[in-house]
């Protein structure tokens, strides 16, 4: 206050004054596309491929939803932002700040040490949704004061921490965003959340299945779209509304607002496509929407109640995760840009400058030899068919089978011959003694591609991550997710149900 400027000519001083002002606006010219990598999946690419991935297709920043050191240490460098996770399973036990010092210098500053770009603390993950789950974790937002006060007080100026939100935490079945609130139940706890967002000037989180929110309105499908082809649009206080896009983004900032912050930053932590397992999940429903979201978000279009202002937001996900659970459905498994095995499943220009273009595909990918496990044919014992293709789909994962599925269209054999080579594949087509092609001698190893249209057969990866029991998954540690390895509890009964039809 009241201190003098040394002395500086006055032209230098409007000279500093504009070059400081255009540089702030740089920062907000463009918004910022990221994506999602989760890795329930049994063969997993190499972190280093990824990183090759990302970098071939020039993306930036990246979320992880666990903070295993193995994958963190092919980040060095710095040149992707990182954005961690701090499994709602792992919330209760950051309860003071020693703990929270703790966590933070293990999983954040350890790795800043070592020329990790870690930026962004997610802490916990939709913590209040029954979407995917019907536990909620109503200490986060207490876990997330503990954490931003932590990240102040002992230097991180890097990171910040917020929490992601998915869109039940809204009040259901608005007509307009204006009419937008958090649920009266969550209300409270909602307020809370912005209100220390809205003192650490972290971003408040929120994550979009934009063809779910359309179905459960009952809205036409062109509506998830922003090239809708459709006449319907939605009108609010002048404003209108012709994408489901921007209907939830700005209904989340009518929300915060009545939570007290109207000018808190917004992110959007998870929009996706999924292209199996839900109506109107398929190829090239994700490409058309991608091929207008991208530029969308590059452009600072904004929305009718923030324009000009951009948005930053991540693609849910790179790869298809085909260990995920599926208590919802097979879309769960199917929200790749890639395949698991890092191959483009439709054109996608992560620059948004709309190139009709494949991204880069995974280098370094090798595929085990051109050999399939089918069918001989042999239906004399139903029930033997019945048990052996249980017993593959319990561990390999089936879910193109299922209605909708882009395998959904198999004849019989076909449907059988599908589970038992996914069976044989995982299983690196081992073929020794104690083979994984036989299947009560039901089964034979063949060299012709048994793929039917889209419904591909596919063969298995070598140059890939195999999934450990030990590392990843099922540790109860703050610090690591916890989920089932095998999401096949649903997946069984209804392919026994579709089966059994057919006999
Ligand atoms: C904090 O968490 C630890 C376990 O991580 C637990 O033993 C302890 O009871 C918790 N304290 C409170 C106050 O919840
Ligand atoms: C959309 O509007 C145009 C022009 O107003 C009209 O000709 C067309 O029938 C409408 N389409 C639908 C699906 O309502
Ligand atoms: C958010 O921050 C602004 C300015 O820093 C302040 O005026 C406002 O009261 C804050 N809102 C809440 C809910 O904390
Ligand atoms: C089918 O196989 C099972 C188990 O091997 C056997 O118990 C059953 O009798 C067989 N059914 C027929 C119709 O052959
Ligand atoms: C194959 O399985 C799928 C789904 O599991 C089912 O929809 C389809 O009808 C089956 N095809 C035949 C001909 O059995
Ligand atoms: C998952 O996908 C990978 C890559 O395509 C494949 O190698 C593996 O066998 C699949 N795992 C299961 C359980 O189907
Ligand atoms: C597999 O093992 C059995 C004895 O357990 C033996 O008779 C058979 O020849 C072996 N098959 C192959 C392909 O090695
Ligand atoms: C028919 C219709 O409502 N089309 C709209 C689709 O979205 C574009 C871009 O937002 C609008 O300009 C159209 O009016």
């Amino acid at each position: 206050m009241g201190r003098q400027f040394p002395f500086i000519p006055l032209a230098l001083l409007q000279a500093l004054i504009v070059l400081t002002i255009s540089s702030c606006s740089l920062n907000v010219v463009e918004g910022v596309i990221g994506v999602n990598w989760g890795r329930q999946t049994s063969h997993r690419l190499i972190p280093s491929m990824v990183v090759d991935l990302l970098l071939q297709n020039d993306i930036r920043h990246l979320k992880v939803f666990s903070v295993s050191d193995n994958v963190l240490e092919a980040f060095v460098g710095g040149e992707i932002a990182i954005t961690v996770t701090l499994p709602n399973e792992g919330l209760k036990n950051i309860n003071n700040t020693a703990t929270a010092e703790r966590w933070l210098q293990h999983r954040i500053r350890r790795h800043q040490n070592r020329n990790i770009n870690i930026n962004t603390v997610f802490v916990g993950s939709q913590p209040f949704s029954t979407f995917y789950r019907t536990e909620t974790y109503d200490n986060a937002v207490d876990t997330l004061k503990i954490i931003t006060k932590a990240l102040r007080v002992n230097g991180y100026e890097n990171v910040v921490a917020t929490t992601p939100h998915f869109t039940d935490v809204l009040m259901p079945g608005i007509m307009k965003p204006s009419e937008a609130d958090f649920r009266p139940d969550l209300k409270a706890k909602m307020v809370e959340f912005v209100s220390v967002l809205n003192s650490s000037n972290a971003p408040f989180v929120m994550d979009i299945f934009p063809i779910h929110f359309v179905a459960e309105n009952k809205w036409d499908i062109e509506f998830s779209f922003l090239d809708n082809k459709s006449n319907f649009s939605i009108k609010d206080n002048g404003h209108v509304y012709t994408n489901v896009f921007e209907f939830v983004y700005d209904s989340f900032v009518t929300a915060i607002a009545k939570a007290g912050a109207p000018n808190l930053k917004v992110m959007v932590g998870q929009i996706g496509w999924p292209t199996d397992g839900y109506p109107g999940a398929n190829v090239a429903n994700a490409e058309r929407f991608f091929r207008e979201f991208i530029p969308f978000v590059k452009s600072t279009k904004g929305t009718p109640l923030r324009p000009g202002i951009s948005i930053d937001a991540y693609i849910h996900s790179l790869v298809d995760e085909n260990l995920s659970r599926i208590s919802l459905g097979a879309f769960q498994r199917h929200w790749g840009v890639y395949t698991s095995n890092g191959q483009p499943k439709y054109k996608i220009d992560f620059s948004g400058a709309h190139r009709d273009i494949y991204p880069t595909t995974a280098k370094g990918v090798v595929f085990m030899p051109k050999r399939w496990c089918v069918f001989k044919g042999d239906k004399r014992n139903l029930t033997v068919i019945e048990n052996q293709v249980r017993r593959a789909c319990a561990e390999a994962d089936c879910t193109s089978l299922l209605p909708g599925g882009t395998c959904s269209q198999l004849t019989f054999e076909q449907n059988v011959s599908y589970a038992f080579n996914r069976y044989y594949q995982m299983n690196s087509q081992y073929s020794k003694n104690g083979s994984t092609c036989s299947f009560e001698d039901l089964a034979m190893v063949v060299t012709e591609d048994p793929s039917v249209g889209t419904c591909k057969f596919p063969v298995e990866i070598l140059a890939a991550e195999r999934a450990e029991t030990g590392g990843l998954m099922k540790r109860n540690r703050a610090g690591e997710r916890i989920e089932g390895f095998f999401g096949s509890s649903i997946l069984l009964p209804l392919l026994l149900i579709v089966l059994l039809r057919l006999i």
